[in-house]
């Protein structure tokens, strides 16, 4: 059919990853007759190159109700921005495609939400069994589909914050980037919500302290950088959240004073840390690793509608998120827990605004590898599957 042709088509392509340099530069000598040709064709190569992975998924996942809902999206927005391929770029197409893509953004608003029903759906079919290899394939596509998913919002977002209804309306923002983006004043505000949710949920919340650290010479306070703020704040109000719930849980006996919360923020030469330090007890290394599964986070889930309203830090996908986000610039999250103690959650930027290019997923050979892949074989040793050793357990 055409649209397998035109998907195939758009697949051959590798997306092009922008810096937040370009994403500034472009902004500044905002040109949409340019913009519009770049996105007309850069949109359908980040579609199809996801498309072509949701085809892949495990029969039992890509069936259900609310996966085929998610790519039924995906086919409805392709060929949308496909009807622009061939257009002549007057001001009435251009006005048209800025409205489509704000239909195609609130039509993909969901997909976070329905894709966790479609694993719960597969689980309940499987009857809630889920083998590794398959668990393990769900876990890389995921990351991939969300970050794809990233990618395109922001595209969408600058596009239309740039040339819609309202533009540039003053500030000093270009689309959804701060050129001068206080990170003090981000974590602040980050903090102040989840206190009010934590305030609420446990009559209590820790305070915050926040320090500021630079090894450039010269370097100006507060640290600023040029971000996407409400990235930013996505991830500090999720790792608050997390941190507020471990440390009130972990100090109800003693609750007339809780350790705060400590916050530093950094700039070296090609990273720029924000550390949030909690005394909320910390967690072992094994479940570490779990939190930023998103089979994980669907296992403990006692009912559908649970989803969307939990309390304060449920382990919802809100880890995973975090981190795709920063590692959507080539940044990262890293928790290091000592158990009995607490937590420290490190979000890592990129310093400087030409190496934060955009991580992108690529569809290919290798990566349709992992739709089939078993889990690897070990090559260390493992308690459970060391057959002597269990044998001498078992004897002495
Ligand atoms: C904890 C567990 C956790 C997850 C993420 C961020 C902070 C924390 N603190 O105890």
């Amino acid at each position: 059919t055409r649209l397998t042709q035109m998907l195939d088509f758009y697949a051959g392509f590798n997306p092009s990853p922008l810096s937040i340099k370009q994403f500034m530069d472009f902004g500044q000598n905002a040109c949409e007759k340019k913009s519009f040709i770049f996105l007309r064709k850069e949109l359908p190569v980040r579609l199809a190159n996801i498309m072509k992975e949701i085809a892949l998924l495990p029969d039992n996942l890509l069936h259900t109700r609310s996966v085929s809902e998610v790519n039924n999206w995906y086919v409805k927005s392709f060929e949308e921005v496909l009807e622009y391929e061939k257009a002549e770029p007057t001001h009435d197409i251009l006005q048209k495609f800025v409205q489509d893509l704000d239909l195609i953004r609130n039509r993909h608003s969901d997909v976070v939400q329905t894709m966790a029903q479609g694993v719960i759906e597969m689980k309940e079919n499987e009857g809630g069994q889920v083998d590794a290899p398959i668990e393990s394939s769900i876990q890389y596509f995921l990351d991939r589909l969300y970050m794809s998913r990233i990618s395109i919002r922001m595209l969408i977002n600058q596009h239309t914050l740039l040339f819609g209804l309202n533009p540039h309306s003053g500030g000093r923002h270009i689309g959804c980037l701060d050129p001068a983006c206080d990170l003090s004043d981000v974590v602040r505000d980050a903090y102040e919500n989840a206190r009010f949710l934590c305030d609420q949920y446990y009559l209590t919340s820790p305070t915050l302290e926040i320090q500021q650290y630079s090894s450039i010479a010269d370097d100006l306070f507060p640290i600023r950088t040029v971000y996407v703020p409400s990235h930013l704040y996505y991830m500090l109000f999720e790792l608050f959240k997390n941190s507020m719930r471990a440390v009130v849980e972990h100090n109800q006996d003693h609750c007339d004073s809780l350790p705060p919360l400590k916050v530093s923020i950094c700039r070296g030469k090609e990273d720029i840390c924000v550390k949030i330090s909690d005394q909320g007890g910390g967690i072992p290394r094994s479940q570490s690793d779990q939190l930023f599964k998103y089979m994980y986070s669907t296992a403990p889930q006692p009912s559908k509608s649970d989803l969307h309203t939990v309390p304060l830090a449920g382990y919802g996908y809100g880890l995973p998120i975090s981190r795709l986000y920063a590692r959507y610039f080539h940044g990262d999250i890293v928790l290091l827990s000592c158990e009995g103690f607490g937590t420290d959650a490190i979000i890592y930027l990129k310093a400087l605004s030409d190496e934060a290019n955009e991580l992108l997923p690529i569809f290919n050979k290798t990566s349709s590898k992992f739709y089939r892949a078993t889990v690897p074989t070990g090559d260390w040793s493992n308690q459970s599957s060391d057959m002597n050793a269990r044998q001498l357990n078992a004897t002495t």
